[in-house]
């Protein structure tokens, strides 16, 4: 009578183990799917940081790249045509703003010119360049910002003539601190009303130098690669105003102080291969190399009357 009662009693036990089975699959289950979400999670936070980060640097749609010169420019303000400015690169900005750069090995200098075709002097016209650098500078890529970091600099020239003022700037997190400008053997300017080869029109145009392995401002001001910010302001009635590198229409908009939107500025180690301004050196290239060509199809003539019979 007792086989009923332990029949009833392993059934009961059966349902039982089954029903933990049921939980302890469920339960594995659940912890498998737990540890999926947290490498899920894991994977697209890591994702996200590195997207983050490329694309808030600086604007990747505005690339300049700097070229090499083998000649460091006077720097006197002018453009004046020679082997100054022959291998260097052009950028244009805004409605008539063009500036051009290039680095030098001996010194290792970067050095540039800004124009645009403001003639009017107001006192309120004013220049500018920021440098997103880093503290390693060499090789390390722009950090970017919201605002201008304590690696970041900006040089600001305002006015025309002997009230002309020239201001450093460092940043400090959340915008600039005025600071000293760096010794005159790292960094020289001067600008000038003159015509060039690329405007006819007497006009202002800013030339700058800086030693690239200069800390005096901290850091260097700018490593291999970097990011910047150039712009004019014509203070006339009437003139072209804010004329600017990447330009306020870009997205995100081009601002001096939010380094996340200036333009990103790779160097190239040789000479523009396509200069913008035919040169005097180049032209006499041209004209060598046509002699050559002219006196080569003279001779060739000539040979081939004198084979006629
Ligand atoms: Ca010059
Ligand atoms: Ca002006
Ligand atoms: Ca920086």
């Amino acid at each position: 009578m007792t086989f009923p009662l332990r029949h009833k009693n392993n059934r009961k036990s059966f349902k039982h183990f089954e029903q933990n089975k049921k939980e302890l699959i469920l339960k594995g289950e659940k912890d498998r799917m737990k540890k999926i979400r947290i490498v899920l999670f894991c994977v697209l936070s890591l994702l996200a940081i590195a997207l983050a980060g490329n694309v808030t640097a600086y604007n990747a749609a505005y690339s300049h790249t700097d070229y090499l010169s083998s000649t460091v420019p006077t720097i006197d303000g002018t453009y004046a045509q020679g082997p100054d400015w022959l291998e260097s690169g052009t950028q244009t900005f805004g409605t008539n703003g063009i500036f051009r750069d290039e680095w030098t090995f001996t010194p290792v200098a970067y050095c540039m010119f800004i124009e645009t075709t403001d003639s009017t002097n107001d006192p309120g016209d004013y220049w500018v360049v920021t440098f997103d650098s880093t503290t390693d500078g060499g090789a390390t890529e722009p950090n970017g910002g919201a605002a201008p970091q304590t690696d970041d600099y900006m040089l600001k020239v305002t006015g025309h003539g002997a009230t002309a003022t020239t201001q450093w700037y460092k940043g400090n997190g959340t915008g600039w601190n005025p600071v000293a400008s760096p010794s005159a053997a790292n960094f020289q300017s001067a600008q000038a009303l003159a015509a060039s080869p690329k405007i006819a029109t007497p006009h202002y145009g800013l030339e700058i130098f800086v030693e690239k392995t200069n800390t005096d401002l901290g850091t260097v001001i700018m490593g291999y690669n970097w990011a910047s910010f150039v712009g004019y302001y014509d203070a006339h009635t009437g003139g072209n105003g804010n004329q600017t590198w990447p330009p306020a229409s870009a997205t995100p908009p081009g601002n001096p102080n939010v380094p996340n939107s200036w333009g990103y500025i790779p160097y190239a180690f040789n000479a523009n291969p396509t200069p913008d301004v035919p040169e005097n050196f180049a032209i006499v290239t041209v004209l060598a190399l046509s002699l050559v060509a002219a006196i080569g199809a003279v001779l060739l003539r000539k040979a081939r009357t004198s084979l006629k019979p």
